[in-house]
């Protein structure tokens, strides 16, 4: 018990900044407790809140539509998904919000293929000031109007990252030679035609990777991931690694400890914003805060009903046989009386912890006394923020038959 609640804690006990304390301090001094919840709370709902829209574009059959949809984590099939394999016909923008997170959307612009092209029209007609960046696939052939659109969103002040899809193509095709090359040659020597044709029309810092829609996870996929999440701004990196769909044990991994640094927040908030009484409980908490937080972590990592549907159809298992890799009491059911139970449980258990550091922060002399429930809220979150991390790793390796 002591044992699960330490090791997540003592990695990242660093989790509150030095700003942050010193903000706390200050909206302390200026206002009490209620001014430090006021204050949690604004931040937290910045980063609940933040937007993020991604462009998709490229010439008409690149893959635009069916990246998208494997992005989002749905099949072509799935309700909601971008219709593909089929002739563009809308000459506008449209939008795929993530599932479960309308705040994320991904854009599917139309197609770039005509000779006549003009970029600088292009990004007028689909409102390039709506994205945070651009992404420009191609597949196959480099062509004059990837450079040209590449200059003008440059020229606009805008970034972009160049994606070489359907790599899965080129492998097979090589596949069928003679003497076929390794395919981490026939990989490098994309990239390096990608590079080098960026490079002479003076792109030659932009990024390049190659992926394939049909096996996202492989590739340069987690090169792709990484440098996206690096280059947003906190708040929006925050959304787009939430939104993501749990493609490999390393995004899994990254949300896990992305959550961790927020759950004091919460744990502060639920303790102090509303003093209602649990039935046999000692302390009062907000139970709808926890509630609502816990049912998101379960989105999440994906084991929320939709989720998991999706997930199985994806990987064309069963959805029994990967809920049967769900455990924990969170994963299976969710309400107020689970919750409840589970705050009874957690009572003390990680006090050591927790005062290990947060007694940086001035208020806690005040949150250690009678009847705040902070402890244990942060105890029980913590938790159910690791039980519900592994839950989704068992059910990625089920998913996939596979290490991941
Ligand atoms: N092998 C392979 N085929 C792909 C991949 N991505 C897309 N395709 C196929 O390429 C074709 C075109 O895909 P779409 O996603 O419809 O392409 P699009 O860019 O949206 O096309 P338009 O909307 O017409 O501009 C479809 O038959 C897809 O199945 C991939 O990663 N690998
Ligand atoms: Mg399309």
């Amino acid at each position: 018990m002591y044992e699960r609640v330490l090791r997540p804690t003592l990695s990242g006990f660093e989790q509150i900044s030095e700003r942050e304390v010193a903000e706390i301090q200050e909206a302390y001094e200026l206002g009490g407790l209620a001014e430090v919840v006021t204050r949690v709370q604004c931040s937290l709902e910045t980063l609940w809140n933040a937007r993020l829209d991604v462009a998709v574009t490229g010439e008409s059959g690149a893959g635009k539509s069916t990246f998208v949809n494997a992005l989002r984590g749905l099949s072509d099939e799935d309700e909601g998904a971008a219709q593909t394999g089929v002739t563009e016909t809308t000459a506008q923008p449209t939008a795929y919000p993530y599932p479960g997170y309308p705040n994320v959307t991904l854009w599917d612009l139309p197609g770039i293929g005509t000779p006549s092209f003009r970029a600088d029209r292009y990004l007028e007609a689909v409102n390039f000031t709506r994205y945070d960046f651009f992404i420009i696939l191609a597949s196959e052939r480099f062509k004059e109007n990837h450079v040209r659109l590449a200059r003008a969103i440059v020229e606009q002040g805008k970034r972009f990252y160049f994606v070489r899809a359907k790599v899965d193509n080129d492998l097979e095709a090589t596949r069928r030679r003679k003497n076929p090359p390794e395919e981490e040659e026939v990989l490098e020597e994309i990239r390096r035609d990608c590079r080098e044709r960026l490079g002479q029309a003076g792109l030659g810092d932009a990024k390049v990777f190659l992926l394939s829609s049909f096996e996202m996870e492989k590739y340069d996929f987690q090169a792709f991931e990484d440098t996206l999440e690096r280059e947003l701004p906190g708040h929006k990196r925050h959304a787009f690694l939430l939104s993501l769909p749990n493609l490999s044990g390393a995004i899994i991994e990254k949300k896990r400890q992305l959550l961790h640094q927020e759950v004091w927040k919460v744990a502060l908030v639920s303790s102090l914003v509303a003093a209602v009484p649990l039935p046999g409980l000692a302390f009062t908490c907000d139970v709808s805060i926890l509630l609502r937080k816990l049912a998101a972590y379960r989105q999440d990592f994906g084991l929320d009903a939709a989720s998991l549907a999706r997930l199985a159809e994806r990987a064309g298992k069963p959805l029994e046989v990967l809920r049967a890799e769900v455990r924990s009491v969170l994963g299976r059911s969710i309400n107020k009386e689970v919750v409840i139970g589970l705050l009874g449980k957690a009572t003390g258990g990680g006090l050591v912890v927790v005062n290990f550091f947060f007694h940086r922060i001035p208020i806690y002399g005040a949150l250690a006394s009678g009847g705040i429930s902070f402890h244990t809220t942060y105890s029980m979150l913590s938790q159910c923020l690791e039980e519900l991390a592994a839950d989704s790793q068992r059910v990625l390796v089920k998913a996939f038959d596979s290490e991941v």
